[in-house]
């Protein structure tokens, strides 16, 4: 029977689970990782082999841990999590923690414990470089959005999934969260009180209210492939060798562009967010143009993969040639549209980024939360304009030399 675990009570599990990893009388530590916004996460480790015999416990609780018991969320997520895990191990299995256990009435996933990586947003705003992550992050997606998509499933397989992933209450949480009350007043919304004005403008914005609505009934309606859901920089962990793609518990069949969108807006975001965390201006260039880089080479790569597994497994009667350029070049505006949206509800919503909330000073952190909002309306207003990834970084581009030093 379902009951949220405390530390003590998640080493008792996992000393009885009989894993491999550990003896059933061995003595076990633990300690409590929770620092995301939904979950119980907690390390388990004999201290005899702290890092090489340890797993991770993470347990979904009935509501969003960090707000508390007003904000249901559904113990599915962790089904929904597991399943997502199978599915992508066998596409990339590299890219994934490897699983443990699942344990329905818990709702818990005991999995690898992915020590020394680290979550993805730190080490940006620590400016360090990842040569690893681009050719990584585009394996995962194209593997996983062509691999799920109606270009290689068929019909029935395809509409069996969709069933299997039907995430309501996970999606309603986006749908809240994303779409809607960041650009409405809310008693969730939280917002750095020097951009009272910007906020103001946003929300008055009809323009721009219509494109993020529009985008909501994409993310709504489109069934195209299974997303991660949730593919920020804060759900992927790192080394620069190495890269793993964690927490799909929003997972569900959308538009493929949410997800490249979510990975290209949070890099734009870190690319703001270095307006403080670069210390000199030439660190704060050259990073900014490893960031900018980066997600060239992260849309390039995918482009080029997704391309070559359509070319190999699509079947005939999906046309080769224009079909795909069009196919594509949508995906990309897609992802400049969600990307911004993004952007924008990380500054004006309920879940903020650490990138810009670490910024004590207000005005430091409104400066640069005036970049990413510039970059974020830019890239929703003018997505259908985007024919390259050269488009969506030269926004950047500009929003990061403009309102500042210009
Ligand atoms: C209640 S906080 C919910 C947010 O945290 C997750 O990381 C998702 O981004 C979601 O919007
Ligand atoms: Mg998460």
């Amino acid at each position: 029977m379902y009951r949220p675990l405390t530390e003590s009570a998640a080493m008792d599990y996992v000393r009885s689970a009989g894993l491999d990893i550990f003896r059933p009388d061995e003595t076990l530590e633990s300690e409590d990782l929770a620092d995301g916004n939904v979950n119980l996460v907690y390390r388990v480790y004999s201290p005899s082999e702290p890092r090489q015999r340890s797993v991770i416990v993470k347990q979904a609780l009935p509501y969003a841990r960090v707000v508390g018991e007003s904000f249901p969320m559904p113990l599915d997520r962790s089904r929904i999590e597991h399943r997502a895990l199978e599915i992508q191990a066998s596409y990339c299995p590299s890219l994934v923690p490897a699983v443990y256990r699942y344990d329905p009435d818990l709702s818990l996933v005991v999995m690898e414990d992915l020590h020394p990586r680290i979550i993805m947003r730190k080490g940006l705003m620590a400016q360090v470089r990842y040569p690893r992550f681009a050719a990584d992050a585009a394996e995962f997606m194209a593997n996983m959005l062509f691999h799920t998509s109606d270009l290689f499933l068929g019909s029935a397989e395809k509409k069996a999934l969709v069933r299997e992933f039907t995430n309501p209450g996970m999606c309603k949480v986006t749908e809240d969260l994303v779409f809607t009350h960041p650009f409405m007043e809310h008693p969730g919304n939280r917002w750095n009180p020097e951009l009272d004005e910007e906020v103001r403008q946003l929300r008055a914005d009809e323009q721009l209210q219509a494109e993020i609505a529009q985008l909501k009934t994409i993310f709504m309606t489109s069934a195209q492939a299974l997303l991660h859901g949730d593919l920020h920089t804060g759900s992927i962990m790192v080394t620069p060798d190495d890269t793993k793609v964690i927490d799909p518990e929003f997972a569900f069949f959308g538009p493929m562009g949410f997800d490249v969108g979510a990975l290209l807006g949070n890099l734009a975001l870190s690319c703001a967010s270095q307006e403080h965390h670069a210390v000199t201006a030439a660190a704060r260039r050259e990073y900014r143009a490893w960031i900018t880089g980066t997600m060239r080479e992260v849309w390039q790569l995918f482009e080029a993969r997704f391309r070559s597994l359509f070319e190999a497994s699509a079947p005939a009667q999906w046309p080769r040639g224009r079909f795909l350029d069009a196919y594509m070049r949508r995906l990309l505006q897609d992802a400049a549209g969600f990307g911004g949206t993004k952007m924008l509800r990380r500054i004006l919503g309920l879940a903020h980024v650490v990138d810009l909330d670490a910024i004590s000073d207000v005005h430091e952190r409104a400066a640069a939360e005036r970049i990413a909002l510039a970059i974020g309306r830019t890239w929703i207003l003018r997505r259908r304009d985007m024919q390259s990834i050269d488009d969506l970084i030269g926004i950047v581009e500009a929003a990061v030399v403009g309102p500042v030093a210009g």
